[in-house]
């Protein structure tokens, strides 16, 4: 790599800790040279050409889709692997029964063995990154090591990497650090392991976007939920969006659903025309981190500053924003091809599968023709609906928090929590069936708190506790709202059409923000009068509306015996609070 010498000379000597901690990587490993990434424009063009020169980044058609490049994977690496994660906190029930757990000297030991040699013949590159804008004090940094170029393209479009991110490490005197190697990216030789007292994460064997890209899952939610209990924030896996009503009144929503239930889609979504002067700003679409404010509100920044979308699924009606960003300057990971090279994925209707994702031409006899799970990865502000809120150093105020799981049954399509320790319980309460984001069985229902299961860096209860303390501290805090776009009759069609239409739910619950909404006061919280919702022109029958606001007592005793059963798994760590909580509800359900 032709990088003028004194550039990273002067790099390295801007943190010492970095530099000590980059050498003994260095002497652990053995690469053949380390490189320092600066994060610029040139570095990004030289590593990507030098991928392409070396056959694992292959150019696509210039014309349609200019400056995008296909990534194959190695098959047995297209996924999060949450049985080879691991939490190592000194006592283990501070990991908690959510997480798997290691001895932190244990895994040290494992993960020392791996790292031994590894990159040998291969380049060691530093990224320092900022998760969140350079300058705001919600922010925090790390440096990733890794041996694999694909990583930095992604980390450089994903986050703030380079010298700024390295100059504020230096003010601030602390960062998360990420070691990672591809290793041979041999299954049984794969772990993601975290060590959130130390704020260290280790990733070995995987090439795949969260178990490689170490800002997203392992620092922005594992590490940083851990960080943000010591230092009363919260580290959320939601989407953040503002959102103006045709009355010019603006507000910000940030909301949690599980991996693939349509929070890119949510964040970029594009008013029906059926609901005129609606506009939408996407601040985030994957993660947020919740600072309360000098005024009493909760305030939200989005730590990421790209996408890494699943593309199956992407078309123009499910969400022509991405259609339109991912046309140019993107990088494309496990998607299928046209004839003529371009992207192809399930659900991209204007064009035809011509090679798989694994490079062979395309038999339906094989299976779908992108990976389920095949992503793009581009800059946020490519997205037509990008909001320059984005990079407000004070982030942006919320007015609701949003809870959602993929529930063929029981919720309906919305409710709203009695106040903020019951939307503590309802948050906990979501679950899902479970998607191909994650390796293993897919349409299983698990329960999924705050869709931070595969995410939150400590004991659930603590998290709780955590969560419960953290409404106290608001003077504002924001309402609390549970959502359910994929609730099916018995026929198994869906009774609610989603995507632009989900603008309904959500102008309705911000009209319950301003206060001018009444409700139904029901065992599991306030749901909507039917005719409170704004369904001029919605695709949606009368008898359909009628089950998705009614609440079935026999099936949410059910629930509530479940949940009960759920959180009495974490024993002592649970919050008494939170079986208050729950047996308010069992109340309200007795007494009808
Ligand atoms: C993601 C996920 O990649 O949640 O965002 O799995
Ligand atoms: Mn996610």
């Amino acid at each position: 790599m032709a990088t003028a010498p004194h550039t990273m000379v002067s790099m390295a000597k801007l943190s010492q800790t970095v530099t000590d901690w980059v050498e003994s990587v260095r002497s652990l490993t053995n690469p053949d040279r380390v490189y320092w990434c600066d994060g610029s424009k040139a570095e990004f063009e030289r590593l990507r050409t030098e991928l392409v020169e070396r056959g694992e980044l292959q150019p696509l058609n210039k014309d349609t889709f200019p400056g995008c490049y296909l990534s194959r994977s190695n098959p047995t690496d297209v996924a999060r692997v949450e049985h080879l994660t691991f939490v190592c906190t000194r006592d283990k029930t501070d990991a908690g029964p959510n997480n798997n757990w290691m001895d932190p000297a244990e895994a040290k030991g494992m993960m020392r063995g791996l790292f031994k040699d590894c990159m040998r013949g291969r380049t060691l590159y530093v990224i320092p990154y900022c998760m969140g804008p350079l300058d705001s004090p919600y922010s925090r940094c790390g440096v990733e090591i890794t041996d694999s170029a694909y990583v930095v393209l992604n980390m450089a479009i994903m986050t703030r990497i380079g010298r700024g991110a390295l100059e504020r490490i230096a003010r601030d005197g602390t960062f998360v650090k990420g070691l990672h190697s591809t290793g041979e990216l041999d299954p049984a030789r794969r772990f993601i392991v975290h060590f959130p007292e130390e704020l260290t994460i280790e990733s070995f064997g995987s090439g795949y976007g969260g178990n490689a890209l170490l800002g997203k899952k392992c620092h922005a939610l594992r590490i940083a939920s851990y960080q943000a209990r010591t230092e009363g924030w919260l580290a959320e896996h939601m989407l953040i969006v503002g959102l103006q009503s045709p009355q010019g009144e603006t507000h910000y929503v940030a909301a949690a659903f599980p991996s693939a239930c349509g929070k890119t889609n949510l964040a970029m979504l594009i008013p029906p025309d059926a609901l005129p002067g609606w506009k939408v700003f996407t601040i985030g679409d994957d993660i947020a981190w919740l600072h309360p404010g000098p005024d009493g509100r909760l305030w939200a920044i989005n730590p990421e500053a790209g996408y890494f979308g699943v593309a199956p699924g992407t078309n123009p009606k499910t969400n022509k924003n991405a259609y339109d960003m991912i046309r140019r300057d993107t990088i494309f990971t496990n998607v299928a091809l046209t004839a003529n090279n371009e992207p192809w994925w399930e659900g991209r209707k204007d064009a035809e599968p011509a090679i798989d994702w694994l490079g062979r031409p395309y038999d339906p006899k094989h299976g779908p023709a992108a990976h389920p799970n095949s992503r793009f990865t581009v800059a946020a502000t490519q997205n037509p609906s990008y909001s320059d809120a984005a990079h407000d150093p004070r982030g942006v105020p919320i007015s609701a928090l949003i809870f959602g799981g993929r529930r063929r049954e029981l919720a309906p399509l919305v409710y709203e929590a009695r106040d903020w320790a019951h939307g503590v319980l309802v948050a906990a309460s979501i679950a899902s069936e479970t998607t191909a984001a994650a390796t293993g069985a897919v349409g299983v229902v698990r329960r999924d708190p705050m869709a931070m299961k595969p995410f939150a860096g400590y004991n659930y209860g603590d998290y709780f506790a955590h969560w419960l303390e953290m409404g106290k501290k608001l003077k504002q805090p924001p309402r609390i709202f549970h959502v359910n776009w994929f609730r099916q009759s018995a026929s198994g069609e869906f009774l609610w059409p989603g995507f632009g239409d989900n603008l309904r739910v959500l102008a309705w619950i911000l009209e319950r923000c301003s206060g001018r909404n009444g409700a139904q006061d029901t065992a599991i919280g306030h749901l909507p009068h039917i005719e409170d919702l704004n369904l001029n022109g919605a695709d949606v029958k009368p008898e359909a509306i009628r089950e998705l606001t009614t609440v079935h007592t026999d099936a949410w005793k059910n629930e509530v015996t479940d949940m009960r059963k759920y959180l009495e798994e974490f024993g002592d760590r649970m919050p008494a609070e939170m079986f208050a909580q729950l047996e308010g509800v069992a109340q309200r359900l007795a007494r009808g």
